[in-house]
């Protein structure tokens, strides 16, 4: 998205929802607008029973809209939901202002953003799926652009062989997605004796920082929307020969178009299969908790709601009302309070993680007799061999086990 762009924001106020709600998904669109480089001059919320099925919003609005943009000197429209293609075509049509809608802003942000092989691919599959069924409007905005000879649009043949070699391109960024998954979940099945620890929460709270402050990873952190956009872990050593295994993934927001969660899914998968969750909060934002209930609600979509989590409230070096952290606590029993870029707090975060493993797992000694290959084996396979020795008669093995292998192990005897 060029520098320059001067955008207006149009949402739908519909009965369901609130209106504070609505200029709520608003704000988060002026600060997506601007991490894509857009000045956001001006913005529109329209009370509706419904949406307007050919331009969104009424055509008094589009009118509206369109003089509003003349004064305020805007070149783009930006719609909270997604447009229908046909809906983008009519408003640019009545307008003549281009015309986005969140999928595309969001979109247009990731391929500046994704940094990682993996990110790249599930970007541009995201962007060819939102793509494909709106080639009409890109043709026609084109026809439009130019005027005169050669501008009576591509016609249905060119069309059909542009479909075609998208749907190709889709198939192939599927394949090497799929790929990206199995390897993951080979990955995941190797570490599978250690606990996986991801940290998730709303775009920008601190996790890289977070995740940086516990591993060595080195994620980039920046202030902006989305500065993370694949999945990074790391492992984690821990007092008593335990370790875990801290994952640090995507930002999440309020409304994430359908086909991100759909293309990141590889990402979203590291979310799914952790064993406890960190939900870093940004607490120096005002109304902090309503981006913990958003960060939330994306959760429970991707299916995770159960998963054990602790909630972290981040930069409480930006906080000056201790009362402010008091409520919070008593209000979130359990909750940590931290500055990851400070460094405060690590420890009680580090702790919660052990406390949360040393459930989990346990590390015991054993001595197997040598005969006994097939125990030896599933050990190795089952759980992280810590030290091994090898006398005449037995194997002993300093070995970190999930809790249930241990008591089977103390069972059979084989425990020193
Ligand atoms: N004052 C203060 N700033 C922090 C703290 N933790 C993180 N930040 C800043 O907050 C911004 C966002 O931090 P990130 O770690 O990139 O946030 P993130 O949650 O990974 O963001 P996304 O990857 O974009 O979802 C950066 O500018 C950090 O320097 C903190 O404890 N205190
Ligand atoms: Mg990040």
């Amino acid at each position: 998205m060029p520098k320059d762009e001067r955008a207006i924001l149009v949402g739908v106020s519909l009965p369901a929802t609130h209106i504070e709600e609505e200029q709520e998904s608003l704000d988060e669109l002026a600060q997506l607008a601007r991490t894509a480089g857009a000045t956001v001059v001006d913005r529109f919320v329209q009370n509706r029973t419904r949406i307007d099925g050919k331009t969104y919003v009424g055509s008094g609005m589009i009118e509206r809209i369109k003089n509003a943009a003349a004064v305020q000197d805007a070149n783009l429209l930006i719609f909270d939901d997604d447009l229908r293609p046909a809906q983008g075509r009519e408003i640019e049509k009545a307008t003549e202002i281009k015309t986005i809608d969140r999928t595309e802003l969001i979109l247009d942000i990731f391929a500046a953003r994704a940094q990682t092989k993996v990110a790249r691919i599930q970007v541009e599959l995201a962007q060819f799926e939102y793509e494909l069924p709106r080639l009409r409007r890109l043709w026609d905005h084109l026809e439009r652009l130019g005027g005169g000879i050669g501008t009576r649009g591509p016609g249905e043949t060119q069309l059909e062989a542009d479909r075609r070699l998208i749907r190709t391109r889709i198939r192939i960024l599927k394949k090497a997605l799929k790929q990206v998954e199995i390897d993951r979940a080979e990955q995941r099945k190797r570490r599978q004796a250690m606990t996986r620890v991801a940290l998730v929460g709303y775009t920008n709270a601190g996790k890289s920082t977070l995740m940086n402050a516990l591993t060595d990873a080195d994620v980039l952190t920046e202030d902006l929307l989305f500065a993370t956009l694949d999945a990074t872990s790391r492992k984690v050593d821990l007092p008593g020969g335990h370790a875990a295994v801290v994952t640090d993934t995507v930002g999440l927001i309020k409304k994430l178009p359908h086909h991100l969660v759909v293309s990141f899914h590889a990402t979203l998968e590291e979310v799914a299969d952790a064993d406890l969750l960190l939900h870093v909060v940004d607490v120096s934002r005002p109304n902090c908790e309503r981006y913990l209930d958003l960060a939330t609600e994306v959760l429970e979509e991707i299916g995770v709601k159960d998963t054990p989590t602790r909630i972290v409230f981040n930069k409480i070096d930006r906080v000056t009302h201790q009362k402010e952290l008091d409520r919070l606590s008593a209000v979130y029993p359990g909750s940590l309070f931290i500055s990851a870029a400070k460094g405060q707090g690590l420890e009680d975060v580090t702790r919660a993680i052990c406390a949360f493993v040393e459930n989990r797992e346990e590390v015991i000694d054993l001595a197997i007799p040598v005969s006994d290959g097939k125990t030896i084996a599933a050990l190795h396979e089952r759980g992280e061999v810590l030290s091994r020795e090898d006398t005449e008669e037995h194997v002993k093995m300093c070995v970190r086990l999930p809790k249930a292998d241990a008591e089977q192990m103390r069972k059979l005897g084989f425990a020193e």
